[in-house]
């Protein structure tokens, strides 16, 4: 075995030959086989060859399965490239120094198996998988992101020669099952998708025993109507089919009975010959209810394949959903409706593994997803884990399932390359033909990033042909060669990254044929989802806009020990919180395992952190996904709306809630009116507005009525919020006789301040402004570490003027600030005007640090979370207060963080309540954290971040949205700061 030419699986070198799909594999189907099955998972003995047909050693160590080694101590580490390659050899070639992981373990088969049907599953192993048993070769597989399944019953022999030498006295014989694991492949050119590169078996290895005669696929097609069509497949490992077998199901423990013309003893139905056995079951079931992802309501399918005498020879269990999917003009319609897709692309990932994900991480991810809104998942980018479906289709999520095909380094060459015909349609079918009878899954996708050949349109092909329930086939690299051409692939207009303009243009435009749906928008990189708001305003407010998939879900930082460089594995198991790692750990990032060359932080772009935590911009959404909205505020009251598709407002609760700026927080109870979807109604105002109180604002506390499968009762589904009265001028009243201290520099003395305000232009660039181009004008500018001169300071009583220049080398600034004492406090007028070569700037505004101790900041404006001027509209107005360590968000890679949008005016006290207050001319953009913008900009990892004793606070007249320039469009222009004069005030109290 060690020999490769005597080795039929290593002397083929199936690793560079993209027309070996596989060897020996059986084909895919939907029969679901967990119940009786024997895991294998655990630890198996491992050894990591430098290459394939290298001699194995005389020393193992072990391996945990399901895993990756490149997280298991070898010197294999974790890499991380986007687009290009790891390697330098053309497909389908690979370099000659190939990690191959050997597994192997005893496999004890149990006496009552003897004469059954006996089969390996190997849920997934990247890149190629080669299987021997007791040295005999027994099959090959490629396609890492689905199961290889193979019959082992020709090597499973009771009294065969066993590792022992001898049969165990119990089970019925022994075996040494070996799986090869070869890292690169010819599959690599078309596996690479923007994710860690990674060698291993990456999910569950399964041995499970079946009769001869066996269900071979069960295709489910249930329709709205309830009308319901089984096919079953039926075959028998002895060739011949046995005289006599039908099938039998039952729906819900209702009986469905064999359609006739189907049925095999009908001598006359020619479709089933002596090998293959067809059968349909046919319901029609009364009052069903229909499947959406916001009424997932499921039926139980259990399918029996029967002997002639009755008995039960195979069973397959199966929850399936009643629903419709087609396309109607340009609407993508589910049940008949055009629904809005809320969509997030997901890998399969996780800190600890890498790769493989347990049912729990699954549950908890897609419960997280349905709490913040999202209702759709596009499997980014292959097919995930199985659990995947069954939780999308009992939790509610429409799926784009998408098969395990991106060739992004050599997406052109590939794309028409005969020799990978076969691998293109073998992922796709494979995919269809595992996941097919998923309510969930309401489109197929051709993969990504491979440019647009005819080995796709083979793929396709096959799809619209076998799919029993006709679901629409979308394919990014098709579409995007026009959006309404209806020869291309694409049965979706599902471009990446477009423009909103230009979407919203070609949905006005009259030529549009398809949905639009975007596979890919609003990348999450960092601090980011700039314009999501603006986004999802336009999509509701245009006919064929109906909504995309924002990148992604996951920042996939691999939890990392800092003293050795090593991924903590699965004993880093709590060894973070709150998406910080534990001290002594930090979230690696490409780069971080020695590479020199990788695509660093761009795996860090999602939208909850690597621990799921969530990230700011999910709040955000929720909000914009808000079922419930406040669409006005009338003489006659509170305009309410129903944004679902199918449901009622009965399974929320609501509470309301009046902010008042100079007063305090009144609640009252919600009776949500009984609207349909789509309806509107007036409620009455539920409070008496109060004369005095200023600035008043009416939140709509949403929580759910009841548990949900995806929240307790009490989860808050939105908080929808209308302004009731706006703030009035704030007037001062100067105080001559109060003298106001500046030192020699015109800067401000003031006993709670350790550093005076002065003028901030500049911010830690975020991964936007970095990618986007802007950091580096910035820095060219000089913003970051400006010169100040002062020019003229100008004393009066109670009042001190001062006049300072920043000198840039990209232009000087005239920065001018009046301190005036006024009742209670100081009063800071301040200007800034910006030369016309500085426009586009990260912010205008002042900027001090304050003494230690002041702790805790309580502010009158939005929040609690985090937000900025273009990703603030899920902040509602009120008044918040959070600990100041708690307003920073930990982005992995240090920069602009926990600023807070619309801030009218806040404390930062310490315990003992001294503290001061600011008070703003104008609802603006704040930030209080421990960390200079420097701090910030010079760290590569959270980790590095010393946190200052005091707080360093911005109070910004302008401050830049955030845009998504990391990826696809930057902020709008309405968010940019341009040059010119800004003027802001602000009032500093002590407390
Ligand atoms: C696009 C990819 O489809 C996705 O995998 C990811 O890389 C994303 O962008 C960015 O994070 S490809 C990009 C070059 C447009």
């Amino acid at each position: 075995m060690t020999d490769a030419s005597l080795d039929p699986l290593l002397a083929l070198r199936p690793w560079e030959a993209p027309e070996l799909t596989s060897w020996g594999r059986l084909p895919m189907n939907a029969v679901d086989r967990r119940a009786g099955a024997v895991s294998l998972d655990g630890d198996w003995r491992f050894q990591l060859l430098p290459a394939p047909d290298a001699p194995l050693g005389e020393v193992w160590s072990s391996s945990y399965v399901p895993g990756v080694w490149t997280m298991q101590g070898t010197d294999d580490l974790p890499r991380y490239l986007n687009i290009r390659m790891p390697f330098a050899e053309y497909p389908p070639q690979v370099p000659a120094a190939n990690p191959t992981g050997v597994y192997e373990r005893a496999v004890d088969v149990p006496a009552e198996w003897a004469g059954r049907r006996i089969v390996l599953q190997v849920g997934a192993a990247e890149s190629v998988l080669l299987v021997h048993v007791d040295g005999r070769p027994v099959g090959m597989s490629k396609d890492s992101h689905l199961a290889a399944e193979f019959d082992l019953t020709p090597v499973l022999r009771p009294g065969e020669r066993s590792e022992m030498g001898v049969p165990p006295a119990e089970g019925w014989g022994r075996a040494t099952l070996r799986l090869t694991v070869v890292k690169w492949s010819d599959a690599s050119h078309i596996e690479d998708q923007d994710h860690w590169w990674h060698g291993g078996i990456t999910r569950s290895v399964l041995l499970y025993a079946r009769d001869p005669l066996h269900l071979a696929d069960v295709a489910v097609r249930a329709r709205r109507d309830g009308d319901l069509r089984v096919d079953c497949r039926v075959r028998d490992a002895g060739g011949a089919l046995p005289e006599g077998w039908y099938v039998s199901g039952e729906l819900d423990g209702q009986l469905l009975t064999q359609d006739t013309e189907f049925d095999r003893s009908n001598a006359e139905d020619q479709r089933v010959s002596d090998f293959l056995g067809e059968a349909r079951l046919r319901a029609a079931v009364p009052d069903v209810r229909t499947w959406t992802a916001e009424t997932p309501e499921l039926y139980g399918l259990t399918v029996r394949l029967h002997r002639a005498d009755g008995t039960v020879a195979d069973t397959s269990h199966h929850r399936i959903g009643f629903r419709d999917v087609e396309i109607s003009g340009r609407d993508l319609l589910v049940n008949g409706e055009r629904v809005f897709i809320r969509g997030v692309n997901r890998h399969d990932f996780h800190p600890l593994t890498g790769r493989t994900v347990s049912y729990d991480d699954m549950r908890a991810d897609l419960v997280l997803l349905k709490r913040f809104g999202f209702n759709a998942i596009r499997t980014a980018h292959y097919p995930n884990d199985p659990s995947l479906y069954d939780l999308a289709d009992e939790l509610g999520f429409y799926v784009v399932d998408e098969a395990d095909i991106e060739s992004h380094d050599h997406a052109h060459e590939i794309a028409d390359d005969p020799r990978y015909l076969g691998a293109f349609v073998d992922r796709v079918a494979r995919m269809v033909l595992r996941d097919k009878n998923h309510p969930s899954v309401i489109i197929w996708s051709l993969g990504n990033e491979s440019d647009y050949g005819a080995n796709h349109d083979a793929a396709a092909g096959w799809v619209r042909r076998h799919d029993p329930a006709r679901r629409p086939v979308q394919y990014e690299g098709a579409a995007k060669l026009g959006w309404a051409d209806p020869d291309l692939a694409s049965d979706i207009a599902c471009p990446m990254y477009a423009p909103l303009q230009e979407c919203v243009a070609h949905a006005m435009s009259g030529t549009q044929t398809k949905p639009l749906i975007q596979c890919e928008y609003s990348h999450a990189m960092g601090n980011s989802n700039g314009t999501l708001a603006d986004h999802w305003e336009a999509i509701e407010a245009t006919p064929g806009l109906q909504g995309g998939f924002i990148w992604e879900f996951w920042d996939h930082g691999i939890l990392q020990r800092v003293n050795d460089g090593r991924p903590a594995g699965r004993g880093g198991a709590g060894l973070y919180d709150n998406g910080v790692a534990a001290p002594g750990h930090r979230w690696a990032y490409g780069g971080d395992f020695g590479e020199s060359d990788h695509d660093g932080a761009f795996i860090a772009d999602g939208v909850v952190f690597p621990d799921r935590t969530p990230k700011p911009v999910m709040f955000e959404h929720r909000e914009i996904a808000a079922p419930v909205r406040i669409e006005c505020f009338r003489h006659e009251g509170i305009v309410l709306g129903n944004h679902q598709h199918f449901r009622g407002l009965d399974w929320l609760s609501g509470e309301w809630e009046l902010s008042l700026a100079d007063g305090g927080t009144l609640t009252a109870p919600a009776e949500l009116p009984d609207l349909r979807p789509g309806e509107t109604a007036a409620v009455p105002l539920p409070f008496e507005l109060p004369e005095d109180g200023g600035e008043a604002w009416l939140t709509l506390r949403v929580t759910t009525a009841r548990d949900e499968a995806w929240a307790p009762r009490g989860t808050v589904v939105c908080l929808p919020q209308v302004r009731l009265r706006a703030a009035e001028p704030v007037r001062h009243t100067p105080v001559a006789n109060r003298p106001v201290e500046v030192d020699e520099d015109g800067l401000l003395v003031h006993p709670l301040l350790a550093a005076a305000p002065t003028l901030s232009l500049w911010r830690a660039p975020t991964d936007n402004d970095e990618l986007g181009g802007m950091a580096g004008r910035w820095r060219d500018w000089g913003l970051d570490a400006p010169t100040r001169k002062v020019v003229a300071v100008r004393r009066d009583p109670g009042r001190v003027a001062v006049v300072a220049d920043l000198l840039c080398p990209g232009g000087t600034v005239r920065h001018e600030q009046v301190f005036t004492a006024v009742e209670g406090g100081l009063l800071v007028e301040e200007s800034a005007e910006l030369p016309e070569a500085l426009d586009d700037v990260a912010r205008v505004g002042s900027v001090f640090e304050t003494v230690a101790g002041l702790n805790l900041l309580e502010w009158f404006g939005q929040g609690p979370w985090e937000s900025y001027p273009d990703r603030g509209a899920g902040a509602p107005v009120g008044h918040h207060g959070l600990p100041v360590d708690e307003l920073f968000t930990p982005y992995l890679r240090p920069q602009e963080s926990g600023g807070r949008h619309g801030v009218r005016r806040f404390t930062l006290s310490a315990p003992d309540a001294t503290g001061l207050a600011v008070r703003l001319d104008r609802p603006s953009q704040v930030s209080v954290t421990r960390h200079r913008a420097a701090d910030l900009a010079s760290a590569a990892h959270h980790d590095e971040l010393v946190p200052r004793a005091g707080c360093v606070v911005h109070i910004d007249a302008a401050h830049r949205g955030l845009g998504t320039a990391s990826c696809g469009p930057d902020t709008f222009a309405s968010y940019l700061v341009a040059a010119g004069v800004h003027r802001w005030s602000w009032t500093l109290h002590v407390l």
